[in-house]
């Protein structure tokens, strides 16, 4: 069978277990052919107390223009951390020039998480997520991107409706499966998808600790499953025990990513 090729667009930050040092080698992993648009490269990621950032913005039209002349096309996009407005033209332009009839678009809009926005995100560029995601065929926001982007009022506990109705005015919005990310109750954390105006949650027993990197380890799993044939709420159950793994994996000391090196060898989708 042809491997299929994946282009992962988002930032290479070169310390912190997250973006394109775990979308590359997870999708790898899966046996995807993984290509990579790196946006921007930075010391290390947002949460630690300060960063480097090398914008590459500008070298995306040239990288574009080389990729024509080759005739890359792609089955498949991931977004993920894209940090900047202008980009969000070019992931456009990139799916226009790049796409295979039907290569499925997966965007995780991460910009924010327990109800704020992470450091240099503002309105307008939420607001150019939003018309982004119109895009996608599958987006995965967390509850918090998910209030942002449909302008609800974010709550840090809530019931069932609250997010079914959050589900339903992103589907609305993007005619896109929707998948709410870190969705928690009763002591469990999972996902609410909304595909096809039907609801399903995939929860697990919610893990003591909180660290960064884990949503851009659940989307390369999910899409590593979506694409080699499962259904969403497979995919997503399939990504929430690696992720959950991973962390059972990870020293509570290490603050800045999971362990999930040690567990790639290991991923308990293949049982
Ligand atoms: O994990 C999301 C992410 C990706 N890339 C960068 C980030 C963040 C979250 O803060 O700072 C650079």
């Amino acid at each position: 069978m042809k491997a299929k090729r994946i282009l992962t667009m988002q930032d290479l930050s070169c310390v912190g277990q997250c973006s394109l040092t775990v979308a590359l080698p997870i999708l790898s992993r899966y046996g995807i052919e993984t290509c990579v648009l790196p946006t921007a490269v930075l010391s290390n990621h947002t949460q630690f107390k300060s960063w480097s950032y090398l914008d590459l913005t500008n070298e995306i039209p040239d990288i574009f223009r080389e990729w024509q002349q080759s005739g890359i096309n792609f089955d498949a996009f991931l977004l993920g951390y894209l940090g900047k407005k202008e980009l969000m033209t070019l992931a456009e332009e990139c799916f226009d020039k790049f796409s295979n009839p039907d290569s499925p678009i997966i965007i995780d809009p991460v910009f924010g998480d327990e109800g704020r926005l992470y450091s240099g995100f503002d309105e307008e560029y939420v607001r150019a997520m939003a018309q982004l995601i119109t895009r996608a065929d599958i987006i995965d926001p967390n509850v918090t991107e998910a209030c942002f982007l449909t302008n609800t009022v974010y709550r840090a506990s809530y019931d069932k409706r609250y997010v079914e109705e959050l589900a339903r005015k992103l589907a609305d919005a993007a005619d896109a499966a929707v998948v709410i990310t870190g969705v928690e109750f009763d002591g469990l954390i999972g996902e609410l998808i909304l595909q096809d105006g039907c609801f399903q949650y995939e929860m697990l027993p919610k893990l003591p600790a909180k660290y960064h990197g884990t949503g851009d380890i659940f989307s390369s799993v999910m899409t590593a499953n979506v694409l080699a044939g499962k259904s969403l709420g497979e995919s997503c159950l399939a990504a929430g025990l690696f992720v959950a793994d991973c962390m059972r994996a990870t020293d509570s000391q290490h603050f800045y990513g999971v362990n999930f090196e040690s567990r790639l060898a290991n991923d308990p989708s293949d049982k």
